[in-house]
């Protein structure tokens, strides 16, 4: 387990003991434990081996055995048997605001109520408001947290995030008292999903930026306003906060919000070998950290740090983009000069797979051309669903070939479109064969391969094979692998598949991968595209579009792709229309 994971663990059996009835002391300890390991200045396996871990404030000989289990094996047999001798119920009540552990132990323990729905019955029957400590207002309280806690929980696509955070940020940048304004968080990292956001705003007068944000029109709920720090909801549950810092101390503060948790660890442990403290107050002078609370009256102990890129120039970094932010090796990479150059928006010179009013789409060929070109890209190959996918009106031969015709005709046409390359995005059947064979796919510029039905009741070796049959099938032309693993963030986990065994059939088949940029999508997987570059197989970003409006979604592709770190080279639509054009010919046979 992650040292992050451990100790989200450790906070977990605190509440459960504190669930339980649990001396405080005992539950204290955990929570203490937890607190201790996330700001843990030295490697985790090096204080295990060296038999030091024990010695560490706030970790005690107890909680050093349970850490070493966790560490090692991820597995915890008190953490096990103490989560089962507690009822579904009573954990799944932690989730509503405001009704803790003790709280929830009192129910359970005066009224014998054990699940939501009685909790629920004794809020509305008046049980709850006649409990000692309780009264009216917080059986309410309970009441609308049960009803908003699907929505309060939540995590949230990037791509509506996005849309929430830049008008915030536009209107903060907007007001006289900013002097510069930012989102950082998981957002700025570019995170497939975002739990809540994040502003960071410099400014020498809190007070009105204070004002603005939480009177936004469309906050339902100010949840904190302090002076220099509020937090709103805004509908549909998203949440976000706002910290406002003197303007010398923003680059502090950004860094520190963007995180990762994971990221920051590794910083502070490179300023402290310099000698130098990091925090989200400044940087400072080994023994003379500020104590919180009076934070800004100390001087920093390096001057002229005025962008994150002297922050990272000052531990002898190169600046590494947010989206690489993940305590992975990208340290490591930047000390060595070795970070990759991420590719941009501006680099796509063109897309792939887009679908059209012929089967699920919304829009024409023209339109979609049309759109492509008003976007700056010089090309847009189309893909719409094979016969199989006949619930979204999937293309038959004869159709599918008419279309090849008419993007004949289209592209031989001057104007204000982008180049049409025909394709189609044909269905891996359940035995793994294509839906068209090739004397039909042989007609065409490329096609997708995707998996959209048989997905469960397969086992990983079984849908590892049927994927890898239809990467292997000669088509007469380039094959681009659809969404790989088919997941719905949010919604719908993936298939089991062995992405692994996925890439390197790829590579040996001269097969894409794509990025689908669906928000909903995002397949496939960041973490999972080093890997594929390191095999040489070719990335392509894909908006997966079913209207004009939709081919926006290439931009959070974008996105992914940065965070995985791949370069331009690395993505195949950047290339010019005249370098695809020979790519796919080549690919004929
Ligand atoms: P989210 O909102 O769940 O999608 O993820 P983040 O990464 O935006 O997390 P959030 O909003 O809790 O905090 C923003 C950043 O602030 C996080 O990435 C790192 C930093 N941060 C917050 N709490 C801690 C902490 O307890 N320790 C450390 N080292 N960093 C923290
Ligand atoms: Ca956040
Ligand atoms: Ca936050
Ligand atoms: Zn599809």
């Amino acid at each position: 387990m992650e040292v992050r994971e451990i100790a989200d663990r450790l906070e977990e059996i605190g509440t459960l003991l504190e669930l339980t009835g649990e001396n405080p002391f005992k539950v204290r300890a955990y929570q203490s434990g937890a607190r201790a390991l996330e700001s843990l200045e030295e490697d985790l396996d090096v204080l295990i081996e060296e038999d030091r871990l024990g010695e560490v404030k706030g970790i005690g000989k107890a909680l050093t055995e349970k850490i070493i289990s966790l560490r090692q094996t991820g597995k915890l047999e008190f953490y096990d048997k103490l989560r089962k001798s507690i009822p579904d119920g009573l954990v799944e009540m932690l989730e509503i605001p405001g009704f803790g552990p003790k709280k929830i132990r009192k129910v359970h323990e005066e009224l014998g109520i054990e699940t939501m729905e009685e909790l629920k019955a004794a809020c509305e029957s008046g049980r709850i408001a006649e409990l000692p400590g309780f009264g009216k207002k917080s059986a309410e309280n309970i009441l609308s947290g049960i009803a908003n806690r699907i929505a309060y929980g939540k995590r949230h696509l990037w791509w509506d995030v996005r849309s929430v955070a830049l008008p915030i940020l536009e209107g903060l940048r907007e007001l006289e008292a900013v002097d510069r304004a930012e989102v950082a968080g998981s957002f700025r990292r570019s995170m497939e999903t975002v739990g809540d956001l994040d502003f960071i705003v410099a400014s020498s007068k809190p007070e009105p930026v204070m004002k603005w944000f939480t009177g936004q029109s469309n906050v339902v709920e100010v949840t904190a306003r302090g002076e220099t720090k509020s937090s709103v909801r805004f509908e549909g549950g998203l949440q976000a906060d706002l910290r406002v810092v003197p303007d010398d101390r923003f680059v502090f503060a950004l860094h520190h919000f963007t995180g990762s948790k994971d990221h920051n660890v590794k910083m502070r442990q490179r300023a402290l070998a310099r000698g130098l403290s990091l925090s989200e107050w400044g940087i400072f002078n080994k023994g003379e950290e500020p104590e919180s609370g009076k934070a800004y009256d100390r001087p920093l102990a390096r001057k002229g740090i005025k962008e994150e890129a002297d922050l990272f120039k000052v531990l002898e970094l190169d600046f590494i983009a947010p989206e690489m932010r993940e305590g992975l090796d990208e340290l490591e990479l930047a000390e060595e000069g070795q970070l990759p150059r991420l590719v941009q928006f501006e680099d796509l010179q063109g897309t792939f797979h887009n679908h059209t009013k012929a089967s699920d789409g919304h829009n024409t060929l023209e339109d979609m051309a049309r759109a492509a070109a008003g976007m700056g890209l010089a090309y847009i190959g189309i893909a719409d669903h094979s016969k199989a996918s006949f619930q979204a009106n999937g293309l038959d031969a004869d159709r599918l070939l008419e279309q090849v015709e008419r993007i004949a005709e289209i592209n031989s046409q001057d104007g204000d479109k982008a180049r049409l390359f025909a394709g189609c995005e044909v269905d891996i059947l359940k035995d793994g064969t294509l839906d068209f064979g090739r004397e039909v796919t042989s007609k065409l510029d490329y096609c997708v391969i995707s998996v959209h039905a048989s997905m469960s009741g397969l086992s990983e070796e079984e849908m590892t094979s049927r994927m890898i049959r239809a990467i292997e099938a000669d088509t007469g032309c380039l094959k681009i692998l659809g969404h790989p693993t088919g997941r719905l963030l949010l919604r719908r986990e993936g298939y089991a598949v062995n992405i692994r065994k996925l890439i390197e059939a790829a590579a040996a088949n001269g097969v894409l991968i794509e990025l689908n940029a669906n928000p909903w999508r995002m397949d496939m997987d960041w973490r999972h595209w080093r890997q594929a570059a390191e095999a040489g197989v070719p990335c392509v970003i894909t908006p997966d579009a079913h209207s004009v409006e939709n081919l926006e979604y290439l931009r959070c592709g974008v996105q992914a792709a940065r965070k995985a770190g791949l370069t331009a080279e690395q993505v195949f639509n950047t290339l010019s229309l005249d370098r695809i054009t020979e790519y796919l010919n080549n690919a004929k046979s």
